[in-house]
Protein backbone atom coordinates (compact mmCIF):
# COMPACT_ATOMS: atom_id res chain seq x y z
CA UNK A 1 0.00 0.00 0.00
CA UNK A 2 1.62 3.53 -0.85
CA UNK A 3 1.67 6.52 1.74
CA UNK A 4 -1.39 8.12 0.58
CA UNK A 5 -3.55 4.87 0.57
CA UNK A 6 -2.67 4.18 4.16
CA UNK A 7 -3.62 7.52 5.19
CA UNK A 8 -6.72 7.38 4.13
CA UNK A 9 -6.81 3.79 5.90
CA UNK A 10 -5.47 5.31 9.18
CA UNK A 11 -8.23 8.05 8.68
CA UNK A 12 -11.02 5.34 7.83
CA UNK A 13 -9.78 3.24 10.55
CA UNK A 14 -9.97 6.15 12.77
CA UNK A 15 -13.72 7.44 11.79
CA UNK A 16 -14.89 3.36 12.68
CA UNK A 17 -13.51 4.16 15.93
CA UNK A 18 -15.53 7.22 16.42
CA UNK A 19 -12.63 9.89 15.72
CA UNK A 20 -14.57 13.51 14.40
CA UNK A 21 -10.64 14.88 13.04
CA UNK A 22 -8.00 13.57 11.75
CA UNK A 23 -4.76 15.05 10.42
CA UNK A 24 -1.07 15.15 10.09
CA UNK A 25 2.03 17.45 10.24
CA UNK A 26 5.85 16.68 10.89
CA UNK A 27 7.07 17.34 14.20
CA UNK A 28 10.92 18.20 13.96
CA UNK A 29 10.52 21.95 14.76
CA UNK A 30 8.22 21.00 17.82
CA UNK A 31 10.83 18.34 19.54
CA UNK A 32 12.54 20.73 21.77
CA UNK A 33 9.20 21.13 23.52
CA UNK A 34 8.28 17.25 23.77
CA UNK A 35 9.30 15.65 27.43
CA UNK A 36 12.78 14.35 27.70
CA UNK A 37 11.23 10.76 28.08
CA UNK A 38 10.13 11.02 24.72
CA UNK A 39 12.55 13.35 22.76
CA UNK A 40 14.92 10.67 22.42
CA UNK A 41 13.18 7.69 21.32
CA UNK A 42 10.72 9.58 19.07
CA UNK A 43 14.05 11.02 16.80
CA UNK A 44 13.43 8.70 14.33
CA UNK A 45 9.66 9.47 14.07
CA UNK A 46 9.12 13.16 12.09
CA UNK A 47 5.34 12.92 11.72
CA UNK A 48 2.35 13.14 13.82
CA UNK A 49 -0.83 11.89 13.60
CA UNK A 50 -3.48 13.78 15.32
CA UNK A 51 -6.93 12.79 16.44
CA UNK A 52 -9.99 14.67 17.63
CA UNK A 53 -13.29 12.85 19.21
CA UNK A 54 -15.49 15.05 19.57
CA UNK A 55 -17.30 15.65 23.01
CA UNK A 56 -21.56 15.03 23.16
CA UNK A 57 -23.22 18.60 22.74
CA UNK A 58 -25.94 17.31 24.77
CA UNK A 59 -23.64 16.40 27.70
CA UNK A 60 -21.93 19.69 27.58
CA UNK A 61 -25.40 21.42 27.88
CA UNK A 62 -25.82 19.68 31.31
CA UNK A 63 -23.15 21.50 32.59
CA UNK A 64 -24.50 24.87 34.06
CA UNK A 65 -22.17 26.72 36.28
CA UNK A 66 -20.06 23.88 37.32
CA UNK A 67 -19.03 20.80 35.82
CA UNK A 68 -21.12 17.56 37.12
CA UNK A 69 -20.93 13.62 37.66
CA UNK A 70 -22.28 13.20 33.28
CA UNK A 71 -19.55 15.40 32.26
CA UNK A 72 -17.01 13.71 34.32
CA UNK A 73 -17.92 9.98 32.88
CA UNK A 74 -18.11 11.51 29.64
CA UNK A 75 -14.74 12.83 29.66
CA UNK A 76 -13.12 9.64 31.07
CA UNK A 77 -15.13 7.74 28.36
CA UNK A 78 -13.92 10.06 25.73
CA UNK A 79 -9.96 9.89 26.96
CA UNK A 80 -10.89 5.89 26.82
CA UNK A 81 -11.72 6.41 23.11
CA UNK A 82 -8.78 8.54 21.87
CA UNK A 83 -6.27 6.12 23.95
CA UNK A 84 -8.29 2.70 21.76
CA UNK A 85 -8.36 4.90 18.55
CA UNK A 86 -4.48 5.46 19.19
CA UNK A 87 -3.30 2.21 19.65
CA UNK A 88 -5.31 0.83 16.99
CA UNK A 89 -3.41 3.15 14.86
CA UNK A 90 -0.17 2.78 16.03
CA UNK A 91 -0.86 -1.78 15.57
CA UNK A 92 -2.04 -0.60 11.95
CA UNK A 93 1.06 1.24 11.38
CA UNK A 94 3.27 -1.44 12.42
CA UNK A 95 1.63 -4.34 10.67
CA UNK A 96 2.60 -1.84 7.47
CA UNK A 97 6.41 -2.06 8.58
CA UNK A 98 6.02 1.30 10.57
CA UNK A 99 7.48 2.59 13.97
CA UNK A 100 4.62 4.24 15.76
CA UNK A 101 4.26 5.70 19.46
CA UNK A 102 0.46 6.71 20.38
CA UNK A 103 1.31 9.83 23.68
CA UNK A 104 -1.89 9.37 25.92
CA UNK A 105 -4.43 11.73 25.73
CA UNK A 106 -4.78 12.95 29.33
CA UNK A 107 -1.82 12.01 31.06
CA UNK A 108 0.56 14.55 33.21
CA UNK A 109 3.90 13.61 32.91
CA UNK A 110 5.88 16.33 35.10
CA UNK A 111 3.16 18.04 37.79
CA UNK A 112 5.40 21.09 38.56
CA UNK A 113 5.18 22.37 35.77
CA UNK A 114 1.94 20.14 34.43
CA UNK A 115 3.27 19.17 31.58
CA UNK A 116 2.70 16.12 29.70
CA UNK A 117 5.07 14.17 26.86
CA UNK A 118 4.24 16.73 24.05
CA UNK A 119 1.46 19.45 23.44
CA UNK A 120 -1.74 17.80 21.76
CA UNK A 121 -3.32 21.02 20.90
CA UNK A 122 -0.23 22.89 19.10
CA UNK A 123 0.28 19.42 17.51
CA UNK A 124 -3.54 19.57 16.24
CA UNK A 125 -2.62 22.79 15.47
CA UNK A 126 -0.53 21.95 13.29
CA UNK A 127 -2.36 18.96 11.46
CA UNK A 128 -4.83 21.26 10.83
CA UNK A 129 -7.47 20.30 12.71
CA UNK A 130 -8.72 23.73 14.11
CA UNK A 131 -6.83 27.32 15.54
CA UNK A 132 -5.93 28.30 19.04
CA UNK A 133 -9.01 30.44 20.20
CA UNK A 134 -9.26 32.82 22.98
CA UNK A 135 -10.17 29.84 25.58
CA UNK A 136 -6.01 29.00 24.92
CA UNK A 137 -8.19 25.16 23.48
CA UNK A 138 -7.98 24.07 19.85
CA UNK A 139 -11.26 25.39 18.23
CA UNK A 140 -12.51 23.28 15.43
CA UNK A 141 -14.55 24.53 12.84
CA UNK A 142 -17.66 21.74 13.58
CA UNK A 143 -17.30 21.71 16.81
CA UNK A 144 -15.64 24.26 18.20
CA UNK A 145 -13.72 23.24 21.55
CA UNK A 146 -16.05 20.57 22.05
CA UNK A 147 -13.34 17.55 21.23
CA UNK A 148 -10.55 15.58 22.84
CA UNK A 149 -7.01 14.95 21.38
CA UNK A 150 -4.44 12.43 20.80
CA UNK A 151 -1.55 11.92 18.90
CA UNK A 152 0.24 9.28 17.35
CA UNK A 153 4.46 10.08 16.20
CA UNK A 154 5.53 7.97 13.03
CA UNK A 155 8.33 7.70 11.05
CA UNK A 156 5.62 7.04 8.17
CA UNK A 157 6.40 9.80 6.21
CA UNK A 158 2.56 10.52 5.75
CA UNK A 159 1.32 13.98 3.67
CA UNK A 160 1.04 16.60 6.04
CA UNK A 161 -2.41 18.38 6.02
CA UNK A 162 -2.23 22.91 6.24
CA UNK A 163 -3.14 24.85 8.50
CA UNK A 164 -6.28 26.07 9.43
CA UNK A 165 -7.13 29.68 8.32
CA UNK A 166 -9.74 30.33 10.70
CA UNK A 167 -9.84 32.45 14.03
CA UNK A 168 -12.07 33.59 16.36
CA UNK A 169 -13.09 36.01 14.74
CA UNK A 170 -15.80 38.59 16.72
CA UNK A 171 -16.65 36.38 18.88
CA UNK A 172 -16.17 36.51 23.02
CA UNK A 173 -18.64 34.21 24.40
CA UNK A 174 -15.96 31.93 26.14
CA UNK A 175 -14.68 34.99 28.11
CA UNK A 176 -17.90 35.51 30.05
CA UNK A 177 -18.39 31.67 30.68
CA UNK A 178 -15.12 31.80 32.75
CA UNK A 179 -15.86 32.48 36.28
CA UNK A 180 -12.20 33.28 37.43
CA UNK A 181 -11.55 35.75 34.43
CA UNK A 182 -8.77 33.88 33.15
CA UNK A 183 -10.08 34.23 29.00
CA UNK A 184 -8.71 37.30 27.29
CA UNK A 185 -9.18 39.01 24.07
CA UNK A 186 -5.68 37.62 23.51
CA UNK A 187 -4.49 34.33 23.81
CA UNK A 188 -1.11 35.16 25.12
CA UNK A 189 -2.60 36.61 28.26
CA UNK A 190 -4.33 33.29 28.93
CA UNK A 191 -4.22 32.95 33.05
CA UNK A 192 -3.42 29.37 33.30
CA UNK A 193 -2.77 30.41 37.33
CA UNK A 194 -6.60 31.14 37.98
CA UNK A 195 -7.33 28.42 35.76
CA UNK A 196 -5.82 26.01 37.49
CA UNK A 197 -6.79 27.15 41.00
CA UNK A 198 -10.76 26.82 39.35
CA UNK A 199 -10.21 23.59 38.30
CA UNK A 200 -8.49 22.59 41.48
CA UNK A 201 -11.22 23.68 43.82
CA UNK A 202 -14.33 22.13 41.52
CA UNK A 203 -11.94 18.78 41.87
CA UNK A 204 -11.36 18.87 45.16
CA UNK A 205 -15.27 20.29 46.03
CA UNK A 206 -16.69 16.87 44.52
CA UNK A 207 -14.28 14.70 45.02
CA UNK A 208 -14.05 14.53 40.81
CA UNK A 209 -10.01 12.79 40.91
CA UNK A 210 -9.93 15.11 37.80
CA UNK A 211 -9.13 18.45 37.24
CA UNK A 212 -12.11 18.98 34.89
CA UNK A 213 -13.94 22.29 34.01
CA UNK A 214 -15.74 22.25 30.79
CA UNK A 215 -17.46 25.78 31.28
CA UNK A 216 -15.47 27.47 28.45
CA UNK A 217 -16.06 24.03 26.65
CA UNK A 218 -19.60 24.98 26.37
CA UNK A 219 -19.24 28.27 25.71
CA UNK A 220 -17.40 27.25 22.08
CA UNK A 221 -20.07 24.59 20.68
CA UNK A 222 -18.90 25.18 16.83
CA UNK A 223 -21.04 25.10 14.45
CA UNK A 224 -23.00 21.95 14.72
C1 LIG B 1 -1.91 19.50 32.16
C2 LIG B 1 -3.15 19.83 31.40
C3 LIG B 1 -4.01 20.80 31.92
C4 LIG B 1 -3.63 21.76 33.05
C5 LIG B 1 -2.89 22.97 32.42
C6 LIG B 1 -1.39 22.81 32.48
C7 LIG B 1 -0.63 23.53 31.34
N1 LIG B 1 0.61 23.84 31.61
O1 LIG B 1 -1.13 23.76 30.25
C8 LIG B 1 -5.01 22.16 33.62
C9 LIG B 1 -5.42 21.19 34.70
C10 LIG B 1 -5.12 23.58 34.17
C11 LIG B 1 -5.88 21.93 32.39
C12 LIG B 1 -7.10 22.51 32.20
C13 LIG B 1 -7.92 22.24 31.12
N2 LIG B 1 -7.74 21.28 30.19
CO1 LIG B 1 -6.10 20.30 29.96
N3 LIG B 1 -4.60 19.28 29.58
C14 LIG B 1 -3.46 19.16 30.19
C15 LIG B 1 -2.56 18.15 29.40
C16 LIG B 1 -2.70 16.77 30.08
C17 LIG B 1 -1.11 18.55 29.25
C18 LIG B 1 -0.90 20.01 28.79
C19 LIG B 1 0.56 20.40 28.72
O2 LIG B 1 1.46 19.58 28.67
N4 LIG B 1 0.81 21.69 28.72
C20 LIG B 1 2.17 22.22 28.59
C21 LIG B 1 2.19 23.35 27.60
C22 LIG B 1 3.65 23.72 27.25
O3 LIG B 1 1.58 22.97 26.35
P1 LIG B 1 0.16 23.56 25.89
O4 LIG B 1 -0.41 24.31 27.00
O5 LIG B 1 -0.70 22.47 25.33
O6 LIG B 1 0.45 24.59 24.66
C23 LIG B 1 1.52 25.56 24.71
C24 LIG B 1 2.23 25.60 23.41
O7 LIG B 1 1.89 24.43 22.74
C25 LIG B 1 1.78 26.85 22.67
N5 LIG B 1 0.94 26.59 21.48
C26 LIG B 1 1.50 26.49 20.27
N6 LIG B 1 0.59 26.20 19.35
C27 LIG B 1 -0.60 26.10 19.98
C28 LIG B 1 -1.86 25.80 19.46
C29 LIG B 1 -2.97 25.75 20.33
C30 LIG B 1 -4.33 25.38 19.78
C31 LIG B 1 -2.77 26.04 21.71
C32 LIG B 1 -3.93 26.07 22.65
C33 LIG B 1 -1.48 26.32 22.20
C34 LIG B 1 -0.40 26.35 21.33
O8 LIG B 1 1.13 27.65 23.64
C35 LIG B 1 0.95 26.96 24.86
C36 LIG B 1 1.60 27.72 25.99
O9 LIG B 1 3.00 27.63 25.91
C37 LIG B 1 -3.27 18.17 28.00
C38 LIG B 1 -3.07 16.90 27.17
C39 LIG B 1 -1.84 17.03 26.28
N7 LIG B 1 -0.96 16.07 26.31
O10 LIG B 1 -1.66 17.99 25.54
C40 LIG B 1 -4.73 18.48 28.38
C41 LIG B 1 -5.60 19.27 27.41
C42 LIG B 1 -4.82 20.48 26.91
N8 LIG B 1 -6.68 19.74 28.26
C43 LIG B 1 -7.83 19.82 27.68
C44 LIG B 1 -8.99 20.39 28.27
C45 LIG B 1 -10.28 20.26 27.49
C46 LIG B 1 -8.92 21.09 29.50
C47 LIG B 1 -10.04 21.81 30.28
C48 LIG B 1 -11.24 22.35 29.52
C49 LIG B 1 -10.51 20.97 31.49
C50 LIG B 1 -11.61 20.01 31.22
N9 LIG B 1 -11.32 18.92 30.52
O11 LIG B 1 -12.75 20.23 31.59
C51 LIG B 1 -9.22 22.96 30.91
C52 LIG B 1 -9.06 24.13 29.92
C53 LIG B 1 -8.00 25.10 30.25
C54 LIG B 1 -7.70 26.04 29.11
N10 LIG B 1 -8.66 26.85 28.72
O12 LIG B 1 -6.59 26.04 28.58
C55 LIG B 1 -7.76 19.27 26.25
C56 LIG B 1 -7.85 20.38 25.20
C57 LIG B 1 -8.72 20.03 24.00
C58 LIG B 1 -8.83 21.19 23.06
N11 LIG B 1 -9.96 21.28 22.38
O13 LIG B 1 -7.92 22.00 22.92
C59 LIG B 1 -6.35 18.51 26.27
C60 LIG B 1 -5.57 18.58 24.95
C61 LIG B 1 -6.65 17.05 26.64
C62 LIG B 1 -7.10 16.19 25.45
N12 LIG B 1 -6.60 14.99 25.32
O14 LIG B 1 -7.90 16.61 24.65
N13 LIG B 1 -5.27 21.06 31.51
S1 LIG C 1 -16.10 30.82 22.31
FE1 LIG C 1 -15.67 32.18 20.57
S2 LIG C 1 -13.90 33.42 21.26
FE2 LIG C 1 -14.02 31.68 22.64
S3 LIG C 1 -12.62 30.20 21.72
FE3 LIG C 1 -14.68 29.72 20.94
S4 LIG C 1 -14.80 30.82 18.98
FE4 LIG C 1 -13.07 31.68 20.12
S1 LIG D 1 -11.43 25.49 32.28
FE1 LIG D 1 -12.88 26.70 33.55
S2 LIG D 1 -11.55 28.01 34.81
FE2 LIG D 1 -10.28 27.24 33.12
S3 LIG D 1 -10.43 28.79 31.50
FE3 LIG D 1 -12.04 27.29 31.09
S4 LIG D 1 -13.86 28.15 32.12
FE4 LIG D 1 -12.06 29.20 32.99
Amino acid sequence: MGLSSLKDHLEKLSFAKNAALFGVCRVDDLRDNFHPEIKTASKSLGTAISIGVALSPAVMNTIDNHPNMLYKAHYQQVNHTLNDIAFAVAVEIAHHDGKAIPIPASQIVHWKPMRAHLSHREIACKAGLGWRGRNNLLVTKKHGSQVRLVTVLTDLELEPDNPSELDCGDCHACLDACPVGAISEIVDDFNLGRCYEQVDKFSKQNNYGHLICGLCLKACPGSE
